[in-house]
């Protein structure tokens, strides 16, 4: 019982450790539970209440903050009940997000991380985890293929912010003097980017002061890649116009198609016309760890940068998102501000290792342990394995799929990532033939079942619209604890929920 100890009875309080052992033990046993009822697929994805009602406090759960301490028991009662009403992101049914999954070694990193409780900027007060950031890094780019003497990066706080240094890198490259005189002395300059691309590189056309109107959506063929083609009179007439054409985004597995771009094409594009090529690889990065799938990533060897997040199909715990830069020293100039009082040049040691004005932060969170430790405990080998499942489970969704008249798939065609669009056509509209009356019919039919099964709270799949497409399911797997049993579950949920 713990309803008369406080906080101030924990360590370093005197005679504390006997409590914060007790306490500890408790939240363990909280942990532990969670976990356990993560992998119950009789458990709840989640238990779903509205913003309201989180608001108002319900059933004893009150986010309201007292002014006096409340005791050990009622932060108990807390911490159960936040896990409580979240949702289990580790769940085997769980196919909302790209990121999925619970890892315990993974897991057990977080936990080490946040017990030591430091700052990325020096390898004074993180000796052990900068220089395991360096090993990580450098495994990163032999898995890409490059040379380790050239490359360069860092982890940052996911891949929205690793698609904006690699546009903040490509500037300075070609305009060094941008650090000191902003962007006004300089040329009207344009980025290109898939159309179907992830959303970042218009915010990082915004932060930098670009504007997003200078971002050029460049067309996708039928399976949502760029049409080199498109891409190549695209630049031509930016310059044409007088503008200065700098960057191509090229993407390694969209964010809802699970498309990947013709790397090789791009690369000779940038080469020819001069262009910095960065590959989001956030989502599709996963695969070269693959022997099997690695080739849908030809050509990223030749890349300038790469967004790489391992928290997605490699199960790294939140948040884990690498931007990798093939030229060793740039991003330390392009970022620099040598702040005297924390990268002092007489330390004792390599100051080389002071990575932390490599970035525009000046407080980093440690994100390289858990997936050092995962690497550590899985191998090479182990993430092959687990991400040839993730593709095996979206090739066997696919297959069951198109066999069924009551569901038809986006693309008809073998998914090259584990995203599967598809659309559940309710007996009511399986007769009616095709018009816009129909569209919008099945335009509603994503969003109801998806409250439902919210409510019900017995899995979890994204939908959106896109382009001339109505509202349609995205599946995505990146869980290692799913298995095909969920994916049958799953087809015959979307039916029970999308009754007419
Ligand atoms: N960074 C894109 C993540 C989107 C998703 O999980 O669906």
């Amino acid at each position: 019982d713990f309803s008369s100890i406080f906080a101030k009875d924990l360590l370093p309080a005197n005679n504390g450790e006997e409590q914060t052992m007790r306490f500890l033990m408790e939240v363990f046993e909280i942990l532990l539970n969670y976990i356990r009822k993560t992998f119950d697929r009789t458990s709840k994805v989640l238990d779903f209440h509205h913003p309201h009602q989180f608001l108002k406090g319900m059933e004893g759960f009150t986010l309201e903050l007292p002014d006096q301490p409340e005791s050990l028991e009622q932060i108990l009662v807390d911490c159960r009940d936040t896990l409580k009403y979240g949702v289990k992101t580790g769940h085997p049914r769980f196919f909302n997000q790209l990121s999925s999954g619970l890892d315990v070694i993974g897991l057990v990193g977080e936990w080490l991380t946040s017990t030591a409780n430091t700052n990325m900027f020096t390898f004074e007060i993180a000796p052990v985890f900068t220089i395991m950031e360096e090993v990580l890094l450098k495994k990163m780019s032999t898995v890409l293929r490059w040379s380790q003497d050239e490359s360069d990066g860092i982890f940052l706080a996911g891949g929205a912010m690793s698609n904006l240094y690699s546009i903040l890198a490509a500037r300075y490259k070609r305009f060094p003097e941008v650090k000191t005189q902003g962007v006004a002395s300089f040329p009207r300059m344009v980025l290109f980017t898939s159309e179907l691309g992830h959303y970042s590189i218009m915010k990082g056309a915004m932060v930098l002061g670009l504007g997003t109107d200078n971002v050029i959506p460049v067309k996708c063929n039928s399976r949502g890649k760029i049409i080199s083609a498109e891409l190549e009179a695209s630049i031509i007439e930016a310059k044409q116009k007088g503008f200065v054409p700098l960057y191509v985004n090229a993407t390694a597995g969209t964010t809802v198609y699970g498309a990947f771009d013709p790397l090789n094409d791009i690369a000779d594009i940038c080469e020819k016309h001069n262009l910095w090529m960065h590959v989001d690889a956030a989502w599709g990065g996963g695969l070269l760890m693959s022997q099997k799938h690695r080739y849908k990533l030809t050509g990223i060897e030749r890349a300038n940068s790469v967004t790489w997040n391992p928290h997605k199909i490699m199960g790294v715990p939140l948040q884990c998102s690498a931007i990798l830069i093939h030229e060793k020293g740039l991003l330390q100039n392009c970022n620099k501000m040598g702040a005297q009082y924390l990268f002092q040049k007489d330390k004792l040691y390599d100051v080389s290792y002071d990575t932390g004005d490599k970035t525009i932060l000046c407080g980093r969170h440690v994100d390289v342990f858990k997936f050092w430790l995962m690497w550590k405990a899985k191998g090479t080998s182990g993430f092959e394995k687990q991400i040839n499942k993730c593709l095996e489970l979206a090739e066997y969704l696919h297959s069951k799929l198109k066999r069924r008249n009551d569901f038809k798939l986006v693309f008809d065609d073998k998914p090259e990532h584990t995203n599967v669009c598809f659309w559940y056509i309710p007996p009511s509209l399986q007769e009616m033939p095709e018009s816009a009356e129909r569209d919008s019919q099945l335009h509603q039919v994503a969003p109801k079942i998806k409250a439902r099964m919210m409510e019900e709270g017995s899995l979890m799949v994204g939908y959106q619209p896109q382009g001339h497409n109505v509202n349609f399911f995205r599946m995505v797997f990146s869980n290692p604890a799913t298995n095909k049993s969920d994916v049958d579950f799953l087809i015959e949920e979307l039916v029970r929920l999308g009754k007419d």
